[in-house]
């Protein structure tokens, strides 16, 4: 049985870029003639293309492992490495492609249509890339950064005008191979088909397109049967056929009670968003094997009762081909209706202008994590987890290089307002990254409390006092030393000292009324 393929999950990896290269050149008579270390060359991309001559997946269900090659090393002498083909992945038009998540990344509907699913990685500068006016002599030189690793999804839907849906055995497939070079599995037991088939019709100047489902029956939307799961084949039809059985043995069963079945079925199915749902676009009815003379008489009596709900009835037999004409033409004029309708709408929208956007990567946040050893700071950015896979750590000119890229993105002044000092752990990068003790390349202190331009903040909160504060303070101060000395002559009238007049000399300021004995009199102090 030939295997009928419509999701299937790839695990891709494109190629990383190479590393670049630190070489000095030589000549007889200048033994350092400066750097010519070339830059590494690219990863190879993983890119998907729609194209029209795919109609399976199968493919990829058989292989879904995928990587692009590397990048080649940079070479002495300014010679650059190889960079890397993109490797092109054919997907049949109609595919969708989804994250691990689920969120839908593109939809593979317009021939030709690409999308990058796996960015390879960045080749590394080479020393002679690094040389500068200041930095004459790069002994050190970039490495290459990695390739996208991951899985996506690939979902197939068919992009069908018409389609076919009914009860095991109405003669879906029958009419498919009737009325097109299609050639499906044909048979009196329920469930011959088992996936969608694909039939392409003539009918005078329009060429269109039909879709046979598998049969559903009552509790589809359950699961029951082979359920509603390929009704995502018919989510982007025009039209649906709905085929009724007039001929069927089974004496519960007749076409009416078979169309509100389905109805029902199809009811049920959720359409994604931004799509009409299934039930609100056109519909007809074929009543088939009129070739059965009961299956005729039968068709005849339903037919008053499904025209008067409004449908557009069509009595045929896939045996003796008997009605098919009309019911093509019929179904022509509907998808070109259809297709007039679409033209209209996509007329009527505004013209989607895709501009770019500048991929903003400058970026980084520090996040304060605490640990046994007192907090960790992490810093998550584009840029300096690039900057990190980039360095070689086993070269300390490449280490410094990379300090000074961190403060140049003002990284440090961020770990100080986020609280570190030296020797603090600081880790760039997600999970383990790569683990530092930070030494803060800046000293002053009016840097270190990271004052803005001009000011100090040392000189902000001043303590002196105003002279009324003071004036305040000071008859305050007069005050408590009164009510003191009130309270030592209270004390001393109602006889709790029994002497000691010949010590206290002090003025009374107090209430003053009492005469006291003293070297001075009414005197201040
Ligand atoms: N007499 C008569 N038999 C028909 C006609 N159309 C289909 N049949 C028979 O009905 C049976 C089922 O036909 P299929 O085309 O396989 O039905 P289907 O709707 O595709 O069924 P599933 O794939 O199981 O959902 C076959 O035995 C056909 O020969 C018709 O117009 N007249
Ligand atoms: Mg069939």
């Amino acid at each position: 049985m030939a295997t009928f393929v419509d999701h299937v999950t790839l695990h891709l990896r494109a190629g990383n870029g190479g590393n670049g290269c630190v070489s000095v050149k030589r000549e007889k008579f200048k033994p350092l003639a400066g750097p010519d270390g070339g830059n590494g060359g690219n990863g190879g991309d993983i890119v998907l293309v729609a194209d029209p001559q795919v109609t399976t997946l199968l493919g990829y269900h058989r292989s879904p492992h995928r990587s692009s090659s590397n990048g080649g090393p940079g070479m002495g002498d300014h010679r650059a490495g190889y960079a890397s083909d993109l490797m092109e992945l054919s997907v049949p038009l109609g595919t969708v492609v989804k994250d691990t998540e689920g969120n839908e990344l593109a939809d593979m509907t317009e021939p030709g249509f690409r999308i990058v699913v796996a960015p390879g990685g960045q080749g590394g500068l080479g020393n002679a890339a690094l040389a500068s006016t200041k930095r004459k002599a790069p002994g050190f030189a970039l490495l290459g950064t990695y390739g996208w690793e991951g899985d996506i999804q690939l979902e197939l839907k068919t992009v069908a005008d018409v389609a076919l849906v009914g009860y095991p055995s109405a003669g879906k497939s029958s009419l498919i191979a009737a009325i097109s070079a299609a050639r499906p599995k044909i048979a009196d037991y329920p469930f011959t088909t088992l996936h969608p088939n694909l039939g392409v019709v003539d009918a005078g100047e329009v060429r269109y397109t039909v879709a046979d489902v598998p049969g559903l029956i009552e509790g589809a939307s359950e699961g029951k049967g082979l359920g509603l799961e390929f009704l995502r084949h018919v989510e982007r039809c025009t039209a649906l056929l709905h085929i009724l059985d007039c001929a069927t043995l089974d004496p519960d069963r007749d076409p009416l009670s078979d169309l509100d079945v389905i109805l029902g079925e199809l009811a049920a199915y959720p359409v994604p968003e931004g799509q009409k749902p299934l039930l609100d676009r056109p519909q007809l009815i074929a009543l088939n094997k009129i070739d059965v003379p009961e299956a005729r008489e039968l068709a005849d009596f339903v037919r008053g009762d499904l025209e008067a709900r409004g449908y557009r009835v069509f009595e045929i037999s896939t045996v003796s081909h008997e009605g098919l004409r009309a019911l093509n033409y019929a179904l022509a004029e509907v998808v070109e209706a259809g297709r007039v309708e679409a033209a209209a709408t996509q007329a009527g929208k505004p013209r989607i202008v895709i501009r770019p956007k500048a991929v903003d990567d400058s970026g980084f946040v520090v996040k304060v994590e605490g640990g046994s050893f007192g907090n960790i700071y992490r810093i998550i950015g584009t840029k300096p987890e690039r900057w990190v896979q980039q360095t070689d750590f086993t070269n300390d000119e490449a280490v410094g290089f990379l300090a000074d890229r961190l403060a140049k993105l003002g990284i440090e002044n961020e770990l100080f307002k986020a609280g570190a000092i030296a020797g603090s752990t600081v880790i760039i990068g997600p999970g383990n990254g790569v683990v530092f003790d930070w030494e803060p390349t800046l000293t002053s202190t009016a840097e270190l409390i990271t004052a803005p331009r001009g000011t100090d903040t040392r000189l902000d909160d001043s303590k002196r006092r105003t002279s009324n504060e003071r004036r305040e303070e000071y008859f305050g101060r007069m005050d408590a030393k009164a009510a003191a000395r009130a309270e030592l002559i209270r004390e001393r009238e109602a006889g709790m000292w029994s002497t000691g007049e010949e010590e206290f000399n002090g003025d009374v300021t107090g209430d003053g009324s009492v005469p006291v004995k003293g070297k001075k009199e009414g005197g201040s102090e």
